[in-house]
Order: structure tokens, then C-alpha cells, then sequence
């Protein structure tokens, strides 16, 4: 019983998940007949009529995300109502029927080629969960029409970047019992786009645990393997047995992977985590909330949590009943993009003399640190668990940001690290953390310094640094 802490830091990304880490941040968008009802759930009785965008525009989705600095698109192609946005061959209940293009459009394809004209990737969201089809519940029928849905999904769009499955269903206590095979729907996928990650409900991407944006201060890639199994137990949470569920790690407990779970885990996996919230308070478009659109200083907040956090962001932004991205969201992704341009465009340690408390080798020198090159990291020999990263800026510069990044295709080492900076008195601390992972972002108040230091004082195995940034915040 147990896992080595050695054992731990060998566990690393397959290249899917290595793929998926690098886009950091990218758009959810919300968009069915809810839009339409003003409604978060649809009940499945609605009629395709009500589907009837007045001036849908897949490219001003597409260049909206673009500008807020995103790199993909995951649109909700089927919600829990059943309503497909594709004309699918297997129901009526989808845009064939709607007046919107006299029945012969595709909110899919419209997508998916917009993010392809913007260079962006493209995933889909397809709920397992549907109130509409009559099979549901008739656990094999229906599992052979999804399963018939996805194969639709994954073979008519192109490269899909991600499968998102959630968890929901509310059939209630007298509701439908379906049993999803869910081993099916990931062979499927595997087969048809293998360079997909499958989230939440998936074996790929985990799940943060909430919905309001919260990233955890040490949000570990490397978890117990039970954390994969348990968005598929709340998601038949009717059919879930109490006890089983207690023994298992919830999404949202706070220490998912520190030396403690880890020594009680029977088995770990690379398992990130991706924080999915939205830029208003619903999911889906409500003319109640155009005044609701979170303040760019809390999506940047959000920003510099998550994927400064060792976690990827996914910000949903929902298309109105036009079918564009309203202003007031379609503004503040712009302004976004501009403050992230402006923060982290300009690093103030290019040019900077790197050294260390010792290198690995002569392709693992300090320097690896701010070469800019995402391949090449610094590392000092085996069996050296703490080390000093040390940097000599080309001038002094004001800064009040620094971006850590580990090697992470050499899986997850570090476990604390401590910053500081040279002011006349000597070195003074100026933050420490946990987790580094894919990426840190360090905050603090605006400093002025010519020589800053990385102290790692634990981790799992000898540490790896691709990436040691300095920024000045735009304001
Ligand atoms: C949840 C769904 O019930 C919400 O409507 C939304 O789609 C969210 C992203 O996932 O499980």
C-alpha cells in the first residue's frame, strides 16, 4: 500500500495532455435552445423552432476568443435538453428542424471552421445526459445512439483538440436510469480523434471541483488513480453506493497530491487540472445579465490563478439570441487580451546571466532557464532535491510578476520553493509556494531589482526549470 514519493515524480503526460497543457486558455461557448427559453437546463420538450439565431457569426466567435489570448474553442454541441447543433441523422431534435438557415445549417461545422480560418483548436461538449431522446434509460439503445452521436461528432469536423463530458444529471430519485458505457465512449474516441483529450467524465483532464473559478494553491498533476473514477460516480450518483463514494477523494478536497495522499494512493496518474468557469453568472446567455460581465481585473485575477496555478483555463462565453458574442463580453476579451499582451509580452530576464547551485550537464545548464527554447530546461544532478536558480538581470527593471515552468514531460517534482530578490540590505524574500508544474505564476507587490534567486527546497526528484520569467504588470 502506498506509492514512492520516486514512483510519483516518474509519472508523467501523455503527449495529448502534453498538447492540451500548452494552449493554457480557451473558450467554452454556451449556445442552444436555452438561449433562446432563457433557461440553464432545457427540459427536452422545446421545439427546434425556437432555435432561430437572427445574425449567427461563428467568425466573430472565433476572433473574440482569439483576442482575449485563447487558443481553442469547445462548444456545447448537445446540453442536457437533447438538442443537437449539428444536424444529426439519428433524431429530429436538432437544427434541421429549426428555422435558422431554412434547416440546412450547421452550428458545428460554422465552428469548427471558424477556429480553423483563426488558427484556434476546436473541441466539443456532448452531454451524455438528454432529456429529449426516448432510449434514455433504456440503458443499451441509448448507449448505441450516443455512441452513433459521437462517431457523427468525431468524424465530420476534423482534428478535434477535446471531448468534454460533465457529470450532471438531474433525473432525480424517480428518474431514468442509464448506465453510461463510458469504457465505450473513450475507445470511440481513442479510435476516431486520438489526439483528444477527454475532460472531466475522462481519463485526460480532471475537473477542478467548482464552477466559480477557484484554483487550489497546490493543484497537483500527479494524483491517486481513484480521482478518475469519481465524476463518473456523481454522475450516477442515484446508483452510487454511499460507502464506496466516501472512500474515494473528492473532486473539491483540497490536498488531491502531497506526500500524504500520495503515501496512501494504491496507484497514481498524470491526472491536470482544468478550471471551467464562466464570464457571467449563467452558462448560457441572459439579457439580465449584459451588466454581470465579470471586471477585467477579476478575469485577470482568475487568468493568473488558474493558469498560473498549474491549471488550464476554460472561460466560458455564451452567444446571445443574435448568435454573436455580446459587446460587453466581446469588450472585455479584448481588454484581457490586451493586459495579458502587456503583462506577459516583454520578459525582463531575456538577456538575463543564469547560473546555479549546480548543473546537470552541459545540456542542462541555467541558461536553459531563459533561452526562451520551451524544450530545453535546466536540471541539476540526481539525487539533488534542493538547488538555487540564480538570475542576473541585464539592468535593474520594476517587476511584480515571475513565471515559473518545470519540464513537465519529465513529470512533476517540485513540492516548495521560496523567491527572493537582491535589495541594498541583501537577499529578501519575496514569495514561496508548492507546486510549480506547467506553470507558476509568482504575484507581489512592484519591486525593483537587478539579482533574483529561486531557492527549491523540496522536491520528489531532482528538479527541472524550463522556464524562469520576469514580468512587469500592465495596468
Ligand atoms: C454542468 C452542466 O450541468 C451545466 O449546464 C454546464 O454545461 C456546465 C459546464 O456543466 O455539468
Amino acid at each position: 500500500m502506498g506509492v514512492s514519493i520516486r514512483e510519483a515524480a516518474r509519472i508523467a503526460p501523455s503527449d495529448r495532455q502534453l498538447a492540451w497543457q500548452e494552449l493554457e486558455f480557451y473558450a467554452f461557448l454556451h449556445f442552444s435552445i436555452n438561449t433562446f427559453t432563457d433557461r440553464e437546463w432545457g427540459l427536452g420538450d422545446e421545439s427546434p423552432a425556437l432555435f432561430a439565431p437572427t445574425q449567427l457569426d461563428a467568425g466573430q466567435w472565433a476572433r473574440a476568443c482569439k483576442a482575449a489570448g485563447m487558443k481553442a474553442m469547445i462548444l456545447t454541441c448537445k446540453h442536457h435538453d437533447g438538442f443537437c447543433l449539428w444536424p444529426s441523422a439519428l433524431t429530429d431534435h436538432t437544427v434541421a428542424r429549426s428555422p435558422w438557415r431554412g434547416g440546412k445549417g450547421d452550428v458545428v461545422r460554422e465552428a469548427a471552421e471558424a477556429c480553423r480560418r483563426e488558427g484556434l483548436k476546436f473541441g466539443i461538449y456532448v452531454s451524455p445526459w438528454d432529456r429529449h431522446e426516448p432510449t434514455y434509460g433504456d440503458s443499451d439503445a441509448y448507449n448505441a445512439f450516443f455512441l452513433g452521436q459521437l462517431r457523427e461528432l468525431l468524424t465530420g469536423y476534423g482534428d478535434l483538440f477535446c471531448v468534454w463530458f460533465d457529470g450532471a444529471c438531474g433525473e432525480g430519485p424517480n428518474g431514468k436510469r442509464q448506465v453510461y458505457d463510458w469504457d465505450a465512449y473513450y475507445r470511440l474516441i481513442r479510435e476516431l480523434q486520438p489526439g483528444a483529450v477527454i475532460s472531466v467524465c475522462g481519463p485526460d483532464v480532471r475537473w477542478c471541483g467548482n464552477e466559480a473559478g477557484y484554483t487550489r494553491p497546490s493543484e497537483w498533476s500527479v494524483v491517486p488513480a481513484t480521482m478518475r473514477d469519481n465524476e463518473k460516480i456523481q454522475s450516477e450518483s442515484q446508483q452510487a453506493d454511499d460507502r464506496k463514494f466516501a472512500r474515494r477523494i473528492g473532486t473539491s478536497d483540497q490536498d488531491l497530491g502531497s506526500r500524504e495522499v500520495i503515501a496512501r494512493a494504491e496507484s497514481l496518474i498524470w491526472y491536470p487540472a482544468e478550471v471551467n468557469t464562466s464570464i457571467r453568472p449563467g452558462w448560457f446567455y441572459h439579457p439580465s445579465e449584459d451588466g454581470q460581465v465579470r471586471s477585467l481585473d477579476e478575469l485577470t485575477d482568475l487568468y493568473e490563478r488558474a493558469v498560473g496555478g498549474n491549471a488550464a483555463l476554460l472561460l466560458n462565453v455564451p452567444p446571445d439570441t443574435r448568435g454573436l458574442i455580446h459587446e460587453a463580453d466581446e469588450k472585455r476579451l479584448r481588454e484581457l487580451g490586451e493586459r495579458l499582451r502587456g503583462t506577459y509580452g516583454t520578459d525582463l530576464a531575456a538577456g538575463a546571466k543564469a547560473s546555479a547551485s549546480r548543473e546537470k550537464d552541459a545540456d542542462h545548464r541555467a541558461a536553459c532557464a531563459v533561452d526562451g527554447r520551451p524544450e530545453t530546461f535546466w536540471c541539476p544532478p540526481e539525487g539533488e532535491e534542493q538547488a538555487v536558480l540564480e538570475l542576473e538581470l541585464p539592468q535593474a527593471e520594476r517587476f511584480d510578476r515571475v513565471v515559473l515552468m518545470e519540464q513537465i514531460r519529465e513529470g512533476q517534482r517540485i513540492e516548495r520553493f521560496r523567491l527572493e530578490y537582491e535589495d541594498v540590505g541583501g537577499w529578501k524574500r519575496l514569495c514561496e509556494g508548492t507546486v510549480v508544474g506547467y506553470k507558476r505564476i509568482c504575484r507581489f507587490p512592484e519591486i525593483e531589482a537587478r539579482r533574483l534567486r529561486l531557492a527549491i527546497e523540496q522536491s520528489r526528484w531532482c528538479p527541472t526549470i524550463r522556464r524562469f520569467g520576469v514580468f512587469r504588470s500592465a495596468r
